[in-house]
């Protein structure tokens, strides 16, 4: 089936979707164009604030843009860069959690808080304790229990977070110099001039997952890699196409966890099943193809009744990589409940 446009009137990207209420919101990035050259640090994305969108009908019905529900200028402690961000209902309080650049150039989690869906939202004063990187999926599973899925690497920074010693054994080599022979490129060191290499067979960065506190305002515990693995076990290696880069989302059918994700620089979004919330995750295969536009980025809802794959593309800005805009498509299963692979036409 043909994916739908959602909002035509303005850029948008990065769909975190929920169903709060029996109605359906979107909280999407809010692209502009910022001037900023496209880097691969994804400099050229200097999004200032958050809208949410809401819509009663996936393919045909109306879509409602409540407006802005948090702006930069009230976050005390961010600077610019308000990437992904998702929302979870908890005792009737709705907590967004977003990530954005702090002062020092760092990427952060932080929490605002608001008594709707539709905002506006109050931000919390500080980041989240012992937060770093991008692109939170907040997920609140049957218990209650709620869990925060991030982490992005090159832009996003996970590299300089994750334990790069044995086995990865990183190289780092100036910006200037060839890519070394067979190895995954991870994204610049923090000096910004040196970039990170995997070398040949070491296994790929994770994305993080955390219990929040009861409060939903901090980690509840240190966060812990997301492993994926192939059918023997292994985890997925640095330079296989399907590895994780980015846009983690979690969502639970028929009793397991589906942790979907984007591949980056080979542009797919994948996904892997597991038992639990903190995984391993055993790999499926692709959910989506490369759409027009570099990044790709997603989330996976049911709504009376149907699934849908929630996601971005740059076809209406003539492939301006950050003017991104919001597409819907239901998805489709084979006869063994696998996700077929889709494109978005
Ligand atoms: O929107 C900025 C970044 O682009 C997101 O954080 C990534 O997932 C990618 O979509």
């Amino acid at each position: 089936m043909k994916a739908r446009y959602l909002f035509p009137n303005d850029y948008m990207a990065d769909p975190s979707v929920n169903v709060f209420n029996g109605r359906l919101y979107v909280y999407p990035s809010h692209d502009w164009d910022s001037g900023e050259c496209f880097d691969d640090d994804g400099g050229h994305f200097q999004m200032r604030d958050y809208h949410v969108l809401s819509m009663d009908d996936v393919m045909d019905g109306e879509v409602t843009d409540h407006g802005v529900i948090l702006d930069v200028e009230q976050v005390p402690w961010a600077e610019k860069q308000m990437w992904d961000n998702d929302v979870v209902e908890k005792n009737g309080k709705y907590y967004l959690i977003f990530s954005a650049k702090d002062y020092s150039g760092m990427f952060r989690l932080g929490v605002a808080v608001s008594d709707t869906p539709e905002g506006p939202f109050r931000p919390e004063e500080h980041p989240i304790r012992g937060s770093f990187s991008i692109d939170p999926c907040v997920f609140k599973d049957d218990d209650g229990e709620i869990y925060c899925y991030f982490g992005g690497i090159w832009g996003g920074q996970l590299q300089w977070r994750a334990p790069l010693a044995a086995p990865y054994a990183p190289i780092a080599q100036p910006d200037s110099a060839p890519a070394p022979a067979d190895a995954a490129d991870l994204g610049h060191a923090p000096d910004k001039k040196t970039e990170l290499f995997a070398p040949a067979g070491a296994p790929a960065l994770s994305s993080y997952v955390v219990r929040m506190t009861d409060d939903v305002l901090q980690f509840n515990e240190a966060p812990r890699p997301v492993l994926i693995v192939d059918e023997n076990g292994e985890p997925l290696k640095a330079d296989d196409p399907h590895r994780f880069f980015e846009a983690s989302w979690m969502h639970k059918q028929n009793g397991k966890y589906y942790f979907s994700y984007s591949t980056g620089d080979s542009h797919y979004l994948c996904y892997a099943v597991g038992d639990n919330p903190y995984g391993p995750f055993t790999y499926q295969g692709v959910i989506l193809d490369p759409v027009v536009g570099w990044t790709t980025h997603h989330s996976i809802v049911e709504y009376k009744g149907q699934w849908y794959l929630f996601h971005h593309d740059c076809v209406p800005s003539n492939d301006i990589t950050w003017l991104r805009s919001l597409k819907v498509m239901p998805i489709e299963f084979d006869e063994n409940g696998k996700i077929k692979t889709m494109k978005s036409e």
